[in-house]
């Protein structure tokens, strides 16, 4: 190398060095939005939260309520945090205005 490691180019002139063209784009982290099992909320109104909230229809609703009556725990969506945060909020403040217990979370996926 006759040019060292200042840029130069061996005329007497400074040269510039790119260091970054390209513009990096992030992918958002996405949450689990989940729902939990109790046992005093009526299944019809977890159904009616599937479909309010998270736009399944009856037979999708349906089959997510039956799946975290029998294991406990289910998915209700995937999103990024703020709409999953939003989610989370809408069905906690629905389900206690119903005065019924039950728990809506979300995880980092
Ligand atoms: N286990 C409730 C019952 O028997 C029904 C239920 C399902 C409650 C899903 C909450 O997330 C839930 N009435």
């Amino acid at each position: 190398m006759q040019n060292g490691d200042e840029g130069g180019n061996g005329t007497g002139r400074s040269t510039a060095v790119i260091t970054r063209s390209k513009t990096k784009t992030k992918r958002p982290s996405l949450y689990r939005v989940l729902i939990l099992n109790d046992d005093y909320t009526p299944m019809e109104f977890v159904v009616h939260v599937l479909e309010r909230f998270f736009q399944k229809d009856r037979e999708a609703a349906t089959r997510i309520m039956l799946h975290v009556h029998n294991h406990g725990v289910g998915e209700c969506g995937i999103y990024t945090y703020e709409v999953a945060e939003t989610k989370v909020s809408q069905v906690m403040d629905f389900a206690r205005q119903n005065q019924h217990p039950l728990q809506c979370v979300m995880e980092k996926k």
